[in-house]
């Protein structure tokens, strides 16, 4: 019998959601409350549970699912790739890192590339490069490099990232933390502007936060701080791992300002949905501080990823989805905020980057993901009142006005 028959004949394999959520109750952490629905397959948009019932997915995993479940093109490279070479560490080169790396720069208009697999690991290495640079090159004093980061920030889970979150949860009981950080309101250049001094080497921003809401900046902002940044010599480092790759209606969101970043940090959706494919991107003089063995991960580079994100690439591209998820989502808000639900204080996002703020006597968005649930429809709050939508790019009109019928129900009972 093959290692699979012996994996799908197993006696005694949990069959209902019930008897999946058992085990894991009794075999995971508990590190998350997820919604209770065993999903068995997916395709497109659709999700099936093991019982058979079918939900929309208004959430993408959190916008690594850009392009669908099971996208045919990306499976086909995936199986392809995965039949001819996975895996050969970068203790030696390998065929498709080449071409994803002037592939990735070429779209992301930088000059290099250094692969990651998370995007926590590929935040930790844009804080790297930054320090690294500005010791190097902006002459900072050895181990007195810092930092600015902002209010509302997601950028991962790590001891070093969650030293700069203010989330008291996503620190509690982690201590002690990284120094060098320094925190102030998003959306608020001036206040970037003062926290700068002569060891500041960097400004980590979410283009449009994620996690903290779905927060658009005002606009100008991403144009001031970057002015700010070059007059101050400090590294503009973009987190796009959520916003990036179309989700806001432009290839990536600091284009919503035609602004580009000194760093940009992208992961998630460029691994297709099927692989953890990370990136750090930036110029020659920034990458330029790396010398072999300074950094690295027995997966970064590695051969299925880069096919699976060459070809998740390609597809970004050739089927418009950027345009696409502009031209779908800024009319779903305009609809959304048509409705004058009393629970909703603000519809607010960009492209397919949406976020439902409710009013406090709404009874909290989990509750209403909850109800969105039972009417078929996947999504996930972000803090307490905000419903965040994130559909695939590739979701229809059809099951849009599906999904905003139920939103409608839910909201306007
Ligand atoms: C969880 C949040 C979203 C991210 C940005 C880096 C990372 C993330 C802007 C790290 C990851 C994920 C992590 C996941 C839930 C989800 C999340 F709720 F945690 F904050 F999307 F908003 N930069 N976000 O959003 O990437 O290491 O996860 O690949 O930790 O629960 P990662």
């Amino acid at each position: 019998m093959s290692a699979v028959e012996s994996m799908t004949a197993e006696k005694n394999s949990p069959t209902t959601s019930v008897e999946h959520s058992a085990w894991v109750d009794q075999f995971s952490a508990n590190n998350y409350a997820p919604l209770p629905v065993v999903i068995a397959r997916g395709e497109g948009c659709w999700v099936e549970d093991v019982e058979g019932k079918k939900y929309l997915d208004m959430l993408s995993a959190y916008s690594a699912v850009n392009f669908g479940h099971s996208h045919p093109e990306i499976v086909e490279a995936f199986v392809e790739q995965a039949k001819r070479l996975t895996l050969t560490s970068r203790a030696f080169q390998n065929d498709q890192f080449g071409p994803f790396c002037k592939e990735i720069t070429e779209l992301c208009g930088q000059d290099r590339v250094l692969p990651m697999n998370t995007g926590a690991e590929a935040v930790e290495t844009a804080l790297k490069t930054a320090r690294k640079w500005g010791y190097q090159v902006k002459g900072v004093a050895p181990d007195e490099a810092e930092i600015i980061c902002c209010e509302g920030n997601f950028h991962g889970r790590t001891i070093t990232v969650i030293s700069f979150s203010r989330d008291p949860q996503f620190k509690d009981g982690f201590g002690p933390f990284t120094p060098g950080f320094k925190v102030v309101p998003y959306g608020d250049a001036k206040a970037f502007e003062a926290a700068i001094t002569p060891n500041t080497v960097g400004f980590l921003v979410e283009p449009v936060q994620g996690e903290g809401g779905i927060v658009v900046p005002p606009n100008g902002y991403l144009t001031e701080v970057r002015r700010i940044c070059t007059e101050q010599n400090v590294l503009f480092i973009a987190d796009e791992v959520q916003s990036g790759l179309g989700r806001t209606g432009k290839l990536f969101a600091c284009d919503h300002e035609n602004v580009k970043p000194d760093v940009l940090i992208l992961g998630k959706a460029l691994g297709g949905g099927m692989m953890p494919v990370s990136a750090v991107l930036a110029s020659n003089e920034v990458m330029g501080v790396f010398k072999p063995g300074d950094h690295g991960s027995t997966f970064g580079g590695n051969p299925l990823g880069c096919a699976v994100a060459r070809v998740a690439m390609r597809i970004l591209i050739r089927d418009k989805l950027s345009e696409r998820a502009a031209e779908l989502g800024e009319p779903l808000m305009d609809r959304l905020r048509e409705l004058n639900s009393p629970m909703v204080k603000e519809v607010r996002g960009r492209g397919l980057f949406i976020g439902i703020e409710l009013h406090d006597s709404a009874g909290g968005a989990k509750k209403l993901c909850k109800q969105l649930k039972d009417e078929g429809m996947l999504c996930k709050e972000t803090v307490e009142n905000v419903i965040r939508l994130a559909p695939p790019l590739i979701i229809e009109q059809k099951d849009l006005d599906w999904a905003f019928e139920r939103i409608a129900r839910v909201l306007c009972p």
